[in-house]
């Protein structure tokens, strides 16, 4: 039995520490140097190698070193593998952070006061409440709800909208397809926190935005493939929407000579919202390796029929 990762070298170094004393019996061994390929059993990566199967013919487990798994292709990977994702706390108080700056920003009119500092206007504008906007946050999952009761909880007016229905308190819930409508005609600030599917593909897009109040803006956190960029574009030329603070985009990197990068109703991060400490990400991971030897589900399994 070994453990592979291929990840950053920093993360490796870190994470050869943290094995030799918690897992001493795994041999831990770093990508390209993975020793016997039949004695791995546990691959850790955010992008892992070609042709896993025929490569590691007894792995057990897929960790992603992030929370996301989109970069993997699901089909490629038998069933009998089990993925993991990252969930850690560290990871979803970076977004939080991130979330409350963005929302915080486009409530205070930031955008409007960067551009007016680059040609040096000094002038204030009306300052309206957090209670005055109404916040939708889409995907109420690991990061999706704790964003959401911290949203409340400066004063916004909350929703959030998932996949099945949910009770948050003070959080207006909305589920599916069905009630998708609804939830997006009443949020002024959309949040994006989905993970990217098939179902989720392109879901932020000109019908999307038509149907958003007049002035709305988005904080896009989630995958780049999210949002079709050029509908994003036609909606802040026709001021559909206002702002928009893009932490992820497509491609990443975005293009240097890309039309979003000069726009002053555009914020642009680059996918730097949160990420995985790698003290406690390389502990999430051997705590479930752990769990697994006890015959306990791992905290991270992804439900392959969904996608995440
Ligand atoms: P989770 O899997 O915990 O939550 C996903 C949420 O999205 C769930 O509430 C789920 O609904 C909902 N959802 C999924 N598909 C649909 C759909 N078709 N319609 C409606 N709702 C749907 O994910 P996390 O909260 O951990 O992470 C979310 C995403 O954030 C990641 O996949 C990644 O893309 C992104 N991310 C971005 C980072 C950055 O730095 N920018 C950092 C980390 C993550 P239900 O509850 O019903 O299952
Ligand atoms: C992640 C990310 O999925 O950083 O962890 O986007």
């Amino acid at each position: 039995m070994s453990f592979v990762i291929k990840s950053t070298a920093e993360r490796a170094q870190v994470w050869q520490q943290q094995f030799a004393r918690h897992l001493p019996d795994i041999p831990f061994r770093v990508w390209p140097d993975i020793g016997d390929p039949a004695e791995v059993e546990y691959l850790a990566a955010w992008v892992p190698p070609d042709n896993l199967v025929e490569r590691f013919p007894n792995l057990k487990i897929l960790f992603s070193v992030g929370a996301g798994i989109d970069q993997f292709d699901l089909a490629a990977i038998p069933p009998h593998i089990q993925i993991v994702r990252m969930i850690e706390t560290s990871l979803t108080e970076g977004m939080v952070a991130y979330v409350q700056f963005a929302v915080r920003a486009i409530q205070r009119d930031m955008l409007r006061y960067v551009s007016q500092q680059r040609t040096h206007v000094w002038q204030a504008h009306s300052v309206r409440a957090a209670s005055a906007f109404r916040v939708g946050v889409m995907g109420l999952g690991q990061l999706g709800v704790p964003v959401a009761c911290v949203l409340r909880d400066m004063g916004y007016v909350t929703q959030g909208w998932a996949r099945s229905a949910r009770e948050i308190d003070g959080v207006r819930c909305f589920a599916g397809e069905a009630e998708q409508a609804e939830f997006i005609a009443s949020t002024d600030i959309l949040v994006c926190l989905l993970p990217l599917t098939e179902q989720t593909a392109g879901i932020l897009n000109r019908d999307l935005f038509a149907r958003l109040p007049r002035g709305a803006s988005l904080v896009q956190c989630g995958r780049g493939r999210h949002l079709v960029t050029d509908d994003l574009i036609a909606a802040l030329d026709e001021g559909q929407l206002s702002a928009a603070i893009l932490d992820v985009t497509d491609p990443e990197p975005l293009p240097a000579d890309h039309p979003l990068w000069d726009r002053p109703d555009v914020l642009i991060t680059p996918h730097i919202a949160s990420a995985t400490p790698t003290e406690s990400g390389g502990m999430a991971i051997v705590n479930n390796i752990r769990r697994y030897l006890n015959g306990e589900t791992p905290v991270g399994l992804v439900n392959r029929k969904m996608g995440y």
